[in-house]
């Protein structure tokens, strides 16, 4: 079948060869993906549920995102009844509105990853990510990795599907499901639709006819209120207030809006307030700025057209803290210590607006 296979057996979870000890031989996570990619979506299935036991405790780690918690929501319904026990665990903190409104609204069962005793699992899966990513997720050794993200070296598991050009790991979790005949409830074809949307940005991002398929399938079982609920859900009601102190702060000229809110407890009401401002007509920038923790976060927008709010980013804050982006969205989080203390005690949106202006004429 596979290049990997003619020669040497799938590798246990350490990455030795099973089937002679001694051999030196290393697949690499991407050979593993390109055997497991040439199986059909059933054969796939079977491979897959062959790793589990019945009395297998199995805990599916995500950073959690639309895409994740709605893959990983998937491959526990999938394995569900064929286990002892099945638990999700999210190593970040879940910081954006939308996604615990979707948690919530869909009642996707997760715990935080730091609180789990890992020693009361068998197998672990990791969905929408790669060991490599962050080293809390590197600290496990996982029985299969399911992503899309480009393939990475430097890990190992006994089953790898990785399909980069897919634009969501939702898209995978789905077909593993349609190979199985299970039809997804109401809530879990709710969040495979929004993990989607999300993660192709409404198909303005790399996105295949597998993707599109998916979609099309599963929007008849969607629930249309709980997914508009859910992204539209995007400022938490402590945060109204920062929207007063944005709206106050804005100074206009030359079709360009500046605001700076201060101190914020979340950086994503900064992109909330600013993607808001775009909606102004006859303004071709917008940037607001905000103090988070011991970071000046500054987001960039623009219509992109003979603009490029990744390369202004850069020329203003690229020297002082990471700066960067696309053309029409950006930010920099600078940190504080790196700007000084004169400025940073009297920062207002004129300061924002007079670093800009040096770079922009
Ligand atoms: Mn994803």
């Amino acid at each position: 079948m596979s290049s990997i296979t003619d020669k040497h057996n799938q590798p246990d979870n350490k990455g030795r060869c099973q089937e002679d000890k001694t051999c030196a031989y290393l697949p690499s996570p991407e050979q593993i993906a390109r055997s497991t990619r040439r199986l059909s979506n059933r054969e796939r299935l079977r491979t897959f549920l062959q790793i589990f036991k019945k009395d297998d405790r199995v805990l599916i780690v995500i950073v959690a995102d639309p895409d994740s918690m709605a893959s990983a929501y998937a491959i526990k319904r999938l394995l569900g009844r064929r286990v002892e026990d099945i638990v999700i665990a999210h190593q970040n903190e879940i910081m954006r509105v939308n996604n615990i409104a979707m948690m919530e609204l869909l009642k996707i069962p997760m715990q935080r990853l730091r609180s789990i005793k890992k020693e009361s699992f068998t197998k672990f899966i990791l969905m929408d990510s790669q060991p490599t990513h962050h080293p809390d997720l590197a600290a496990i050794t996982y029985s299969a990795v399911i992503d899309h993200h480009p393939a990475t070296e430097g890990w190992i598991a006994k089953f790898i599907d990785i399909r980069p050009e897919y634009g969501a790991t939702s898209t995978m979790a789905f077909e593993y499901l349609k190979a199985s005949k299970i039809k997804p409830s109401v809530a879990l074809a709710t969040s495979l639709f929004y993990g989607i949307k999300s993660d192709t940005q409404n198909f303005t991002k790399k996105a295949t006819q597998s993707d599109i398929l998916c979609f099309q399938y599963i929007f008849k079982g969607i629930n249309q209120q709980l997914l508009n609920k859910i992204e539209t859900s995007d400022i938490r009601r402590s945060e109204l207030k920062y929207l007063r102190l944005a709206f106050d702060g804005i100074k206009v000229s030359k079709h360009r809006i500046y605001s700076h809110i201060e101190k914020v407890t979340n950086p994503d009401i900064l992109v909330v307030v600013a993607d808001f401002l775009t909606h102004v007509h006859d303004v071709g920038w917008v940037i607001v700025s905000g103090v988070y923790g011991d970071k000046l976060v500054v987001i960039f927008r623009c219509d992109g057209y003979k603009k490029d709010a990744g390369k202004l980013a850069a020329r203003v804050f690229g020297e002082i803290g990471p700066a960067g982006g696309h053309k029409e969205s950006a930010r920099a989080e600078v940190p504080l210590k790196n700007l000084p203390d004169a400025i940073i005690q009297k920062f207002t949106t004129s300061t924002l607006q007079r670093m800009i202006l040096k770079h922009l004429k």
